[in-house]
């Protein structure tokens, strides 16, 4: 009984102990932008507040937009902030936020989080939820048609150039023949 005691209270010890040491872990209080957020334009930079001021050893933050992975420099710790600046030429469009830490414990905390934004820092705008429009350039193919969908607008510019002409030289030619039978006349 006094072993099955022992057993119990060190159980006990265990769940307290394992507790306090995970409610020690700091926390992420709020980002900017929020999550699941649309912000009008891209910041040029994210936020993310620990509810303590975090190691800066092993900081990382990873921002992947449309066209990849935008985060700038490395992550700066001011407190309980750590921000991560963004390429000025990060497109608009959605944002996932994917954080590694070390916790003011020494213990590594990690998550994600994700907004939309309406215009980038390139000037680029995308609607949310739409797919957003990668920048294409013409293959051969697509150059060789639209050629050859302007070959006809050219025949046809071309052909009312030359009506155009005669009309206006048939129209002088009349003119003159008009003005020189009128002297005749007289
Ligand atoms: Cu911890």
């Amino acid at each position: 009984m006094r072993r099955f005691l022992a057993l119990v209270l060190l159980a006990v010890g265990f769940v307290v102990v394992g507790a306090s040491a995970a409610s020690a872990h700091d926390v992420l209080e709020s980002t900017s932008p929020a999550d699941g957020t649309t912000v009008d334009r891209l910041p040029q930079a994210v936020t993310l507040t620990f509810s303590d001021d975090p190691l800066a050893l092993g900081t990382q933050i990873l921002v992947k937009g449309p066209n990849g992975s935008v985060a700038q420099g490395e992550p700066t710790i001011d407190g309980r902030a750590v921000h991560q600046q963004l390429d000025p030429h990060a497109p608009a469009g959605d944002y996932v936020v994917t954080y590694r830490v070390t916790s003011s414990d020494g213990h590594p905390i990690s998550g994600t989080f994700s907004f939309h934004a309406t215009v980038g820092l390139d000037g680029s705008t995308a609607t949310k939820g739409a797919a957003v429009p990668v920048p294409q350039h013409d293959t051969p193919e697509q150059a060789a048609a639209k050629n050859s969908q302007l070959v006809p607008v050219l025949l046809t510019i071309a052909a009312v150039v030359i009506i155009l002409i005669i009309g206006t030289a048939v129209w002088i030619g009349s003119r003159r023949r008009d003005a020189a039978n009128a002297a005749h006349r007289g």
